[in-house]
């Protein structure tokens, strides 16, 4: 059992009123809050020891390199990476992806080819692979998926075959909070020879992710939305396939050897890291991991199964309000998406917010889904390990009123 009133006194702004109402943050899949260890690890940066990164001799600079470095040694042992070389700095979970597209998928997709996804990939796992299927001649197949938002794996084998190349998947739907069966996808791609891309920008942050045991080749995910600053991410690559890749950007930091006319490549993880990069951020997502690992991610995740638990118990009680994805909390994270056919889902968030409480309104960036579950948007709140079941409560309770309100209002 999580302590969250304790935790919830190292995030700073979860003490915030809105509209004269205490904040509760149900929006934490769009981005988490920071603890103060997190802020304060950017402040003691600019005023401690600001200084560019690989390049100087100077103390400030061999104290930033450190730190920076100590910082992505932290993110290779939170997946359990063999090797820190694997670990490229990106600016979120939608660059990292890009760069497997424009890099490796350049080089690995030929006319014919085929790559695998899943219907409810987040459109930064879904838009770059429709370019490079469009420039390739390549195609895109797509998982089946049952009415209760999980995968229907009982045509996998007509999905997958010798012409797939790549199933790239999202761990944990963002969208309606499935988490998928990966070790069983992962297996089936292996056996016909594909490599495989996790997007794990809602599962990193929930849950135990392990790239040692699960053995995918590439995994992204956001510092933003595991108490890290914005503008740092992580593309976690196999070493191998990074050393046979090209890099994407060219300049320096990147290379090893240049000439007017040539350069030779630096090496990993360097290679795919050109220009000064982004150092606060780095080591201050390095601060994060040292707060989730204190408070361990398998009680993170035990406490968001007795969240969602508690939370699809409630909601069943309501009337008139259809919760998307499996019932069952083991197979889903902490992401509650609903709808109301007497409420638009922008005038609950709306309304909800003058209540204090921040959800998500629309189609999470996964239209093609949101479509396909027949509505145009839904609401979407999303816990992390500083909710309560008491705010839970609130949110139900403002629920009824709203849906209450509505439908007196139309009588
Ligand atoms: N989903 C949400 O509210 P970035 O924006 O690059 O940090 O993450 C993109 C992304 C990719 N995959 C999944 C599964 C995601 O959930 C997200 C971000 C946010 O659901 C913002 S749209």
């Amino acid at each position: 059992m999580l302590d969250v009133n304790t935790i919830r006194k190292d995030f700073p702004v979860l003490s915030k009123q809105v509209y004269g109402k205490p904040l509760i943050w149900m929006d934490s899949a769009a981005t988490s809050q920071k603890p103060r260890a997190v802020i304060q690890t950017l402040v003691d940066y600019y005023e401690g020891f600001n200084a560019n990164v690989h390049r100087g001799v100077h103390a400030l600079s061999t104290e930033s390199t450190a730190k920076f470095e100590q910082a992505r040694a932290k993110v290779a042992k939170f997946i359990n990476a063999k090797s820190v070389e694997s670990i490229i700095w990106t600016r979120n979970t939608t660059e990292s992806i890009n760069l497997v597209a424009r890099t490796w998928a350049e080089i690995n997709i030929q006319e014919g080819d085929e790559i695998v996804l899943s219907p409810m990939e987040h459109h930064s796992n879904l838009v770059p692979w429709q370019r490079i299927a469009r420039e390739k001649k390549a195609s895109l197949r797509f998982l089946e998926m049952k009415p209760n938002g999980t995968l229907d794996l009982t045509n996998i084998d007509t999905v997958f075959s010798s012409k797939t190349k790549l199933l790239t998947i999202t761990h944990e739907s963002n969208s309606i909070g499935t988490i998928n069966p990966v070790a069983q996808l992962i297996e089936k791609a292996r056996s016909v020879g594909a490599k495989i891309l996790l997007d794990g920008a809602q599962s990193v942050p929930h849950m135990p992710v392990d790239v040692g045991q699960l053995d995918c080749d590439f995994l992204a995910f956001s510092g933003h939305k595991m108490l890290g600053p914005t503008g740092i991410g992580v593309l976690y690559a196999k070493s191998e396939i990074l050393e046979d890749m090209e890099p994407l950007f060219m300049g320096g930091e990147m290379v090893l050897e240049v000439t007017y006319d040539a350069a030779s490549w630096n090496d990993l993880p360097m290679k795919f890291e050109a220009g000064t990069p982004n150092i606060a951020d780095a080591i201050a997502l390095g601060t994060a991991i040292d707060y989730l690992d204190d408070i361990g991610m398998k009680n993170i995740r035990e406490h968001e199964i007795n969240m969602t638990n508690y939370a699809l118990e409630k909601f069943s009680a309501l009337n008139d309000i259809q919760v998307f994805g499996p019932l069952s909390p083991e197979l889903r994270g902490g992401i509650i998406s609903f709808h109301t056919p007497d409420v638009h889902p922008h005038d609950l968030g709306t309304i909800l917010d003058r209540e204090g409480i921040a959800i998500r309104t629309g189609h999470h960036c996964t239209m093609p889904l949101v479509r396909s579950l027949g509505v145009a948007a839904t609401a979407r709140a999303s816990f992390y390990l500083y909710n309560s079941t008491d705010e839970i409560d609130i949110l139900v309770e403002a629920l009824e009123q709203a849906v209450r309100y509505f439908k007196d209002g139309a009588r």
